[in-house]
């Protein structure tokens, strides 16, 4: 068998095709690199040495075509998405990508959730919005790849459901499916952070293959782009933010009919109608929530988004989507207000009617209260 030649190259952290001539497309890297036993792009030598983002000519579409073509493959689908904002990172018509194989849901990011949340109601609900969102799954299961929560578990169910065949591991942009395979690598070899992982949603291009066995493989895959995301909205900067990094703790206000909650300047709840009641806020620690009259609220947004109520910043502000409002009339059942890829503010019983503002596209929705 010759050498593999320069074509064939696949940068191991983040699957692209190594090339040495258009830096500004995926998998480039100096020639001088070349030798090196592991060869890594530059992108990806970048994210890994000094945590910088270089952006690349990929689109939306190119990541939607790549994964696309597992249609035509057999194998297992391990679904990840992100227990922190479930309705943003759940893919509608998953099928449509990945044929007719069959589908696993695997909630990742577990720790990042109160430990008093009831995990069976979770479950109930996560099955309840795959059902909503067109997808028929095998199982579903919840998981940490950074503390390693449920790991050993699912490890044992992805070998019983994938009948000897490839396990393909798809996912919307940023849900940690390369932090969950390079926790399975740590596992069997004791390598560490062999696929590159960030913050920053995009960072795998392409495939990235792990052997199984002789025969069968763990694919990594890039992300798909949901629009519906927070993440397109902010800066990167503002992403630390509102991206919790440890298990969220719950903010109590107490509001009286007629007041406003602001978190950062991204999403705004108004008590319209209801006695004065506790709501329970869990957002990334780092979010600033802002706690207003309702007949102040708009000034206090027009004056000072962008300052006392950022993120957005003073540049983001301009992609961020005009706010849309709903209004919720809750009755009886502890109940939660959702805000995709922020957070959710728990409601006790009693009578409330709220009005939500989010980002046009970020729709709010409530379901009953996990806690
Ligand atoms: N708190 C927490 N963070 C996690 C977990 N898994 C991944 N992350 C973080 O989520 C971010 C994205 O992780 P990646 O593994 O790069 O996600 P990805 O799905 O491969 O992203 P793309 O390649 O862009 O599609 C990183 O900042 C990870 O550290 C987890 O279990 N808990
Ligand atoms: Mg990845």
């Amino acid at each position: 068998m010759g050498g593999l030649s320069m074509e064939e190259m696949i940068c191991q952290g983040c699957g692209s095709i190594i090339q040495t001539t258009h830096p500004e497309d995926p998998g480039f890297t100096p020639k001088s690199t070349l030798k090196n036993e592991v060869v890594l792009c530059q992108r990806c030598f970048r994210l890994k040495h000094y945590n910088d983002i270089q952006d690349v000519n990929v689109t939306d579409d190119d990541f939607l075509k790549m994964v696309g073509t597992i249609r035509k493959k057999r194998g297992l689908i391990v679904h990840i998405f992100d227990l922190f904002d479930v309705t943003g990172s759940l893919i509608n018509g998953l099928p449509r990508i990945t044929g007719d194989n069959p589908i696993i849901l695997v909630g990742n990011k577990v720790d990042l959730l109160p430990k008093s949340i009831n995990k069976n109601q979770l479950i109930k609900w996560i099955r309840s919005i795959a059902n909503e969102a067109g997808l028929q799954v095998k199982d579903v299961f919840l998981i940490s790849s950074v503390k390693g929560q449920g790991m050993d578990y699912l490890t044992e169910q992805i070998e019983n459901y994938r009948n000897k065949k490839d396990v393909y591991v798809v996912g919307t942009t940023n849900v940690g499916k390369s932090t969950f395979i390079n926790r399975l690598i740590n596992q069997s070899t004791g390598l560490k952070e062999v696929i590159t992982t960030s913050y920053f949603p995009g960072t795998t291009l392409g495939f990235i293959e792990i052997p199984l066995d002789e025969q069968t493989s763990m694919i990594d895959t890039p992300g798909i782009v949901n629009e519906k995301q927070m993440a397109h909205y902010v800066s990167k900067n503002d992403l630390k933010i509102i991206t919790p990094t440890k298990e969220v703790k719950p903010r109590v206000y107490q509001l009286n009919e007629k007041q406003t909650l602001f978190f950062g300047g991204l999403a705004r709840l108004d008590v319209l109608k209801g006695e004065k009641q506790s709501l329970v806020c869990y957002f990334s620690n780092r979010l600033r929530i802002h706690r207003t009259k309702m007949e102040k609220a708009d000034d206090l947004y027009e004056n000072h988004i962008g300052e006392l109520l950022s993120p957005p910043d003073k540049n983001t502000m301009e992609i961020l989507p005009e706010f849309t409002t709903s209004t919720f009339r809750i009755a009886g059942e502890k109940t939660d207000i959702v805000f995709p890829g922020l957070g959710w503010v728990s409601v006790p019983g009693g009578e409330i009617t709220v009005v939500v503002h989010s980002p046009n596209g970020v729709a709010v929705s409530i379901r009953k209260s996990l806690l």
